[in-house]
């Protein structure tokens, strides 16, 4: 193969399937656009590199196969380093292609000469710098191979200017995604820790869905007939109108399960950092450096999801009845969820956030995909939004960062043009993106928007209330109208004071055809009821 280095990296990156990058213009990185144009892959370019690189890894999440951002040298790269991170926390096959000043004149102080690979090192599984048009095609097939092998996570390569325009061959050999078989007797010791449990739960998280082992957690959830509850992307592996899906009752594993087994996903403080009471934890990870280092599960089969879960349920032998904790468990979460009934539906002015949820809920269908973006009105989007299917739940993960609305929802409505897309926001979080409302008019990018107004960043602004008794740089403007801010970039909206007026603005929303932010003016004074803040 020959060509420049743009035309022979991008030949490595469609061998693993990719079908568009996200970037933000630089020349550093034209050669890259200039294959993408000759190969007729679309770029979609946004409006900050942090949306750009937001999008490359909601592609990964989304598809499943790696996620190409194209970031211009120096700012364009460091721009990128708090959603590069998020892949990192979020174990996304993200690929940013850096440009980079001339390595002819390093040192001599070029426009934007900066070394971004040990920035980037600590983040990613890769981090280098090609230095030949010859070393291109090899060392992008790597570093998307190492991307894409257990445990997924972004990698980082960067291309000096003289070596970016230059021309060389390569070919694609043998990077192959790499596939870990666990141990077969940490298998057997999970599946007997299960057999003897009265009261056992799993707990699925995102490398279940990377895995590809919905299926798996399925047949094995049934076999051995073990509640399931998930979060990340492990959302809507077991379908949440599975009778062994659960998700109210979180609060009961801790102190009543005897037997906890968290699948693909870190003993982290989503899930009480592992310690749930006296229960004995089985921790399955995807691959060996997965393993927990502040607690010592009782076992830890490391390796193929699948093939783990496929092994537990196959285990046969004598096994306790878990129908009674089942059914104890199905009434505590049917009782939970009719609680929540007066929420959803509360007719309260000013509108309680629930509200807003209530609407929404009954308008997805069982494919929509929803993205959430902010402090306590996603608080609720996680308590109130059921998914039924792998990949419908975008959330930005245990790494916490503000601003990732807009680029996971711009990525969503590319990777399933015909399916509802949907992007709850705060309004504190809106303001990371709004702007990026311009690329989703641009590149033709319908999506619902919904601002949960509250004029404030609520999620700060109550906690410190009740630590300092006041609370300073906590507050946004009142009723600011963000709808007009899409209206202005060639979008719609709309603003709505009155809970009725809600449904009404959604389906507009939904009917639009273009992108559409419904601003909802919510009630400050409710606070989202949580035990820990700073975790
Ligand atoms: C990039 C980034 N900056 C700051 C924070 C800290 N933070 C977490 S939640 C939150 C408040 C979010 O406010 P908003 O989006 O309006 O949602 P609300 O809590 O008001 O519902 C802040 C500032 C963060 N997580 N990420
Ligand atoms: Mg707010």
């Amino acid at each position: 193969m020959e060509g420049h280095t743009g035309e022979l990296s991008l030949a490595a990156l469609q061998a693993f399937g990719v079908e568009e990058i996200w970037t933000l213009n630089g020349g550093h990185i034209w050669p890259f656009y200039d294959a993408c144009v000759k190969a007729e892959v679309p770029i979609i370019d946004t409006r900050h590199e942090q949306s750009a690189t937001f999008a490359a890894e909601a592609t990964a999440k989304l598809t499943r196969r790696p996620g190409v951002a194209a970031l211009t040298a120096g700012p364009g790269v460091t721009n990128g380093v708090s959603a590069v991170t998020t892949a990192s926390f979020n174990g996304a096959p993200l690929v940013v292609l850096g440009g980079r000043a001339a390595q002819a004149r390093w040192g001599s102080g070029s426009l934007q000469e900066f070394d971004h690979v040990p920035l980037m090192a600590p983040i990613t599984k890769v981090s280098r710098t090609v230095t030949s048009p010859d070393a291109a095609a090899k060392e992008v097939h790597e570093a998307v191979a190492a991307a894409m092998s257990p445990h997924r996570g972004p990698v980082f390569l960067d291309f000096p200017i003289d070596v970016v325009f230059a021309s060389g061959s390569g070919t694609l050999d043998d990077a192959a995604i790499e596939h870990i078989e666990p141990d077969p007797d940490d298998v057997a010791r999970a599946a007997a820790l299960v057999a003897g449990a009265e009261r056992p739960v799993i707990i699925a998280g995102s490398d279940v869905y990377w895995e590809h082992a919905e299926d798996a957690l399925r047949r094995c959830a049934e076999e051995l007939r073990i509640p399931v509850f998930a979060n990340g992307l492990g959302r809507g592996c077991l379908p949440a109108d599975h009778e062994l899906a659960f998700s109210r009752t979180r609060g009961m594993v801790k102190g009543e399960a005897d037997v906890v087994v968290v699948v693909g996903t870190p003993l982290d403080f989503r899930i009480s950092f592992g310690r749930f009471g006296d229960a004995q934890v089985v921790h399955i990870v995807d691959s060996p450096e997965q393993r927990a280092g502040h607690v010592q599960p009782a076992v830890s089969p490391a390796g193929d999801i699948a093939t783990v879960l496929d092994g537990m349920a196959a285990s046969g032998g004598e096994r306790r009845d878990h129908e009674p904790w089942i059914a104890k468990l199905r009434d505590a979460e049917s009782a939970a969820r009719a609680a929540e009934d007066a929420d959803l539906a509360a007719d309260a002015d000013p509108i309680h956030p629930a509200r807003v949820y209530g609407e929404v809920r009954r308008r997805l269908d069982r494919d929509a995909i929803v993205c959430c973006d902010g402090g306590d009105f996603v608080s609720f989007a996680g308590k109130y939004i059921d998914s039924y299917q792998p990949g419908c739940w975008l959330d930005p993960g245990p790494f916490g960062c503000l601003g990732t609305g807009s680029g996971y929802a711009m990525a969503a409505r590319r990777a399933h043009p015909d399916r509802q897309v949907v992007v709850m926001f705060g309004d504190g979080a809106a303001g990371f993106s709004l702007m990026e409302a311009d690329t989703l008019v641009r590149h033709g990018l319908p999506v619902v928007m919904v601002v949960g107004n509250n004029g404030i960043w609520a999620l700060e602004k109550h906690p410190m209330r009740a630590i300092y008794g006041y609370d300073v740089a906590a507050d946004l403007q009142a009723g600011c109208r963000y709808d007009d801010v899409v209206r202005a970039l060639g979008g719609a909206g709309e603003t709505v004071t009155a809970p009725s007026e809600i449904g009404p603005a959604l389906d507009r929303a939904f009917a639009a055809g273009v992108p559409y932010l419904v601003n909802v003016l919510t009630d400050p004074d409710v606070v989202y009821p949580r035990s820990s803040n700073l975790g």
